[in-house]
């Protein structure tokens, strides 16, 4: 299987710096790639697909926002990365403020996504990584793999959050309808992919299924409910699975046979898999118990579907385990 991660996703490199003066542990860090790219070992660069299938998912306004937002947070006069520390969400009305800290806000979800420096640089390759592995898969290839990073599944047409800032999943799957082809999103990351959820939520044509840990008790708390199952054209289209902490593998396999029933009765011809290894028992900011020798039957029970695969990575935060969780995955392929 090709393998596909380009190096100048390293650059985006953040250091989470509070208002308080003190630095906040950040999960998502370039050692996480090093770490899989460790255990891959040979691994393909992208190439530049340009704006348009990234613009065909973000809003014109939020990309222009997300190039510019760091630039615009020195010129302000602030140090450190760009974060978000006020949010419009309390009985505000829609409002086009050009304050820096005002857009930030408008613009995301959460307070643990900054934007540094070369954010906007290792976001793009992310995308350019994922839109280049579809190729693979576009030209025959039976799956093929996009070491994303950053991640994408949390980041909506407009907002970016949970260490996601272009949603390389929904972009790829994006490029794959364009294409012709008929797509399935299957989204096995530790948290739910909101932001995927919302960007296809009212559409018919891409099928979106999850399984995540239960939002009553899990990041990101507002979406990923099982009673979330589309609206409009897009009725049916998303299917939400809760897992409950301490998930093992067989109660894991038995939700993921539910979701693959869903996505074989819409019959894609092409699967697009958020790939998260935040659901190994390791993982420190997680609560599922997959063991690393469990990845292998999962990623074969997915296989099983017998569709066109590309697998985007997204979480997984147990560093020295990810290499080995990862390549037990694609060795399950
Ligand atoms: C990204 B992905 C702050 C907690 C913030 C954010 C989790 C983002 C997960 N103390 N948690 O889905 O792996
Ligand atoms: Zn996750």
């Amino acid at each position: 299987m090709r393998r596909f991660f380009d190096p100048r996703q390293l650059a985006h490199a953040p250091v989470q710096e509070l208002h308080n003066g003190a630095f906040m542990p950040y999960s998502e860090s370039p050692a996480r790639a090093r770490d899989i790219l460790d255990a891959l070992g040979a691994t393909e660069a992208a190439t530049d697909h340009g704006a348009a299938p990234i613009a065909a998912v973000h809003s014109a306004d939020y990309l222009a926002f997300l190039a510019s937002a760091h630039a615009r947070w020195r010129a302000a006069g602030r140090a450190g990365d760009a974060g978000g520390y006020a949010w419009p969400v309390v009985r505000r009305r829609p409002l086009a403020l050009e304050r820096i800290d005002a857009q930030i806000g408008r613009y995301s979800f959460d307070a643990s996504t900054p934007i540094a420096e070369h954010t906007w640089d290792g976001a793009w390759w992310s995308a350019q990584t994922a839109l280049t592995a579809l190729d693979a898969v576009l030209a025959g290839d039976a799956a093929a793999f996009a070491l994303c990073r950053p991640p994408g599944h949390h980041a909506g047409t407009d907002y970016l959050g949970g260490y996601c800032y272009l949603n390389n999943a929904a972009i790829a799957a994006q490029a794959a309808t364009a294409a012709g082809r008929r797509t399935a999103i299957l989204d096995v990351d530790y948290h739910h992919g909101n932001g995927t959820q919302d960007i296809f939520y009212a559409r018919g044509d891409v099928f979106f299924a999850s399984l995540h840990a239960d939002p009553r008790t899990d990041y990101p708390y507002f979406w990923g409910h099982e009673d979330e199952r589309g609206e409009g054209l897009g009725e049916g289209a998303t299917l939400n699975i809760a897992l409950p902490h301490g998930t093992r593998i067989a109660a894991y396999l038995a939700a993921l046979d539910t979701a693959l029933a869903a996505i074989a009765a819409f019959a894609p011809d092409l699967l697009v898999v958020s790939f998260g290894a935040d659901t190994f028992v390791g993982d420190p900011i997680s609560n599922l118990a997959l063991e690393t020798a469990d990845f292998a039957p999962l990623a074969r029970r997915i296989a099983s579907l017998g569709k066109p695969m590309l697998v985007v990575m997204e979480g997984g935060y147990a560093v020295d385990a990810l290499g080995g969780n990862v390549a037990a995955f694609l060795g399950g392929l």
